[in-house]
């Protein structure tokens, strides 16, 4: 069976998680408030350079308001998208907060971030302008987008590269794994070799250099003539 991607939409209330979420599986943008949806998450495939990635998407049901969302929202993420809002410095300020719980929850390096800046259609009361977004994007070290929840392109272009990165990180974590399977293995290997080589060295140095009294065999090692060992026959 093949493995599901989950992907998480973090941010303020409003920012338009939901619009995204929406645009990007259906193509549709609603205006007005969107009841987010009573089941918290959607499937849908991605396919990138050949590759089918099955995507989880989970979508928050207003808990972000009250600053609780929980652990099982959080845990086991693949993919975090951190939304803010274009047009509310409020969303823009607490993107490191979200970004801080996600990785708390999950460990640093875990998780392939991206910044979003949502609602660039309503350019006229944007507040947070291009180079702001891509600042914070820098600082925190995930590749930037703005997006409109009107533009199904806008929202497709985000996920084809954080699903490109992922795909990436997980080829060379998988690499990485072979890498080390192959060293313990040859470890184990070359242990064992050395094992067998000194049994037959030691076999080669054995010599039956002669039958002492009562028929006993005196065996000698050439490296060290001294330890004798006595066998009665
Ligand atoms: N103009 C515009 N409005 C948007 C956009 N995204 C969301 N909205 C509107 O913003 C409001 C909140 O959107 P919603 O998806 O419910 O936000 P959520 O609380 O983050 O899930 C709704 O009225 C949406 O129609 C966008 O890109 N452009
Ligand atoms: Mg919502």
């Amino acid at each position: 069976m093949k493995r599901k991607i989950k992907v998480i939409l973090v941010g303020e209330s409003q920012v338009g998680k939901t619009s995204l979420i929406t645009q990007f599986k259906d193509q549709k943008f609603k205006i007005g408030y969107i009841a987010t949806f009573s089941n918290d998450r959607i499937y849908k495939n991605i396919t990138i350079d050949n590759e089918t990635l099955y995507l989880e998407i989970w979508d928050t049901i207003g808990q972000e308001k009250m600053r609780a969302l929980n652990k099982i929202f959080m845990k086991n993420t693949d993919i975090a998208l951190l939304i803010y809002d274009v047009t509310n410095q409020r969303s823009f300020d607490e993107i490191k907060y979200w970004h801080k719980v996600i990785e708390d929850v999950n460990g640093k390096d875990n998780v392939v971030f991206s910044l979003v800046g949502n609602k660039s259609d309503l350019y006229e009361n944007q507040v947070i302008n291009i180079n702001e977004g891509k600042k914070l994007g820098d600082e925190l070290n995930m590749d930037f987008f703005e997006t409109s929840a009107k533009d199904f392109e806008s929202i497709n272009k985000v996920f084809i590269n954080v699903c490109k990165l992922f795909s990436e990180k997980e080829k060379k974590k998988q690499k990485d794994i072979n890498l080390y399977d192959s060293f313990k293995n040859n470890k184990i290997n070359s242990k064992e070799n050395d094992i067998i080589q000194k049994e037959n060295n030691n076999e080669k140095n054995i010599n039956i250099n002669n039958i002492g009294i009562n028929n006993s065999i005196i065996l000698t090692t050439e490296n060290n003539k001294k330890k004798k060992k006595k066998f009665k026959c």
